[in-house]
């Protein structure tokens, strides 16, 4: 058997089935060009930091061509973030002025996304910074820029939380209810205390309120776990865990958010760029353990996707075009199939077939305990060439007998159809 999660209040089916999403985090950090944390590391005011909304002016800004990278990468739903802890707004909302309509862009950035990437068939998803560096009623915290002024940490009695709360919560409801169906709403993050500042969480945030707004305006929408209720879906960020996320001992269904090369707004000048080879094998070893990967782009100023992205998209869609069955509607193997070194395994529950994806090829044979009997045909995924097999000299021993040469696929696949 297949671990099975408990049912969660939203329609989680095609998220569990589809595995694997874009990210997109795009603000006015990415002008800076050095992490969308920026104001906050480098102590930046509301002042000195206008000049990069004075300047967003993303000229070459095609979305249509965002979704077909995304799609051709094998991506099923996209997760953009409306507004990051920078507080500038991607759409037209009426609750603001930080937004990109007042910036050069001139326009509502949101809409025409939504509309891509729809048409394209993925699903939508938005990420929402409960956090607020520019809102004058969003007080100071561990994670502020302003949190070594004392005249600004004064000020904070004079904020009206309250008025941050009704803002976040008016926000929301724009975007549920201006841009159709919207399938997840990713919320980020509650702050821990410390010991200069409070911290914010579902209290502050009027979490279960807001909860229930959401289920009231999108009944089936996925909402993620950061308000510190657990909803549909577990977030573990920028590691991949050991096995299956468990919350009370109860596997649960969980996605994990991943990077190209560490910041996720886009950074000119990091180095620490993953390969296509990595991100294939993380993509593989998170569904191995029956997650989701969200795969993040930081787009330029310009408003483009940059080379590296669109190359570290494209090899994956090279890959996801002959193994994507190995991915979609597949989870963890049962317990009872041991999987050998260097290999991961994947398995699709409905089709009864497993997949046994190959990390570092072998020399002519890979052998598989237990499985003499169990599997009727094998072949590789990349060319449907058959894989020969033999029952071992021990008990229970299958031996597959796999081409000298490494198949020509990032990460080869055998497919085996089981009894
Ligand atoms: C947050 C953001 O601060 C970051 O900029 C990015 O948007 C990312 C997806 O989410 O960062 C977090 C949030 C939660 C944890 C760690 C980093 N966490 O729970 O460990």
């Amino acid at each position: 058997m297949t671990l099975k999660t408990r049912p969660t209040p939203g329609e989680t089916d095609w998220f569990t089935h589809d595995r694997f999403g874009l990210f997109i985090h795009w603000g006015l950090y990415a002008l800076p060009a050095r992490h969308e944390w920026v104001k906050s590391s480098e102590r930046i005011s509301n002042e000195e930091y206008h000049k990069y909304f004075e300047h967003f002016d993303p000229d070459l800004y095609d979305p249509e061509t965002w979704a077909e990278a995304a799609g051709q990468a094998g991506m099923k739903y996209f997760v953009v973030t409306t507004k990051h802890h920078e507080g500038f707004c991607l759409w037209d909302s009426a609750l603001t002025d930080y937004k990109a309509p007042n910036t050069p862009a001139g326009r509502d950035l949101l809409e025409p996304m939504v509309q891509a990437f729809r048409a394209r068939g993925l699903k939508v998803g938005f990420y929402h910074s409960l956090i607020d560096w520019h809102h004058p009623d969003y007080t100071v915290d561990r994670f502020h820029p302003m949190r070594d002024n004392e005249d600004y940490i004064a000020r904070d009695a004079t904020r009206n939380w309250g008025r941050y709360v009704e803002y976040l919560h008016g926000q929301t409801r724009e975007l549920l209810t201006q841009f159709g169906e919207v399938d997840i709403m990713w919320f980020d993050f509650s702050v821990t205390a410390n010991d200069r500042f409070p911290g914010k969480g579902r209290e502050e945030w009027r979490a279960e309120q807001l909860i229930e707004m959401v289920r009231e305006l999108q009944p089936g929408i996925l909402i993620n776990d950061r308000l510190q209720i657990d909803q549909d879906i577990k977030t573990p960020e920028q590691y991949v865990p050991r096995e299956w996320v468990r919350v009370d001992g109860e596997p649960v269904i969980w996605e994990a958010c991943q990077t190209f090369s560490g910041s996720w707004g886009y950074h000119r000048d990091e180095a620490s760029w993953k390969s296509v080879s990595m991100l294939v094998r993380m993509l593989v070893d998170t569904v191995s353990k029956g997650g989701n990967l969200l795969l993040n782009v930081g787009p330029t100023g310009r408003g483009e996707f940059d080379r590296r992205a669109l190359d570290r998209l494209s090899g994956i869609g090279e890959w996801m075009k002959r193994q994507s069955r190995a991915i979609y509607g597949c989870t963890q193997a049962p317990a009872e199939f041991a999987c050998p070194d260097d290999c991961r395994y994947t398995y699709n529950p409905d089709t009864n077939r497993l997949y046994l994806h190959v990390f570092s090829w072998p020399f002519k044979h890979i052998h598989l305990g237990g499985m003499a009997q169990r599997v009727q045909y094998a072949q590789l995924l990349n060319d449907a060439s058959e894989v020969p097999m033999r029952a071992g000299a021990e008990e229970g021993l299958l031996t597959l007998e796999v081409p000298v040469l490494k198949p020509d696929a990032t990460v080869p696949v055998i497919e085996l159809f089981l009894r």
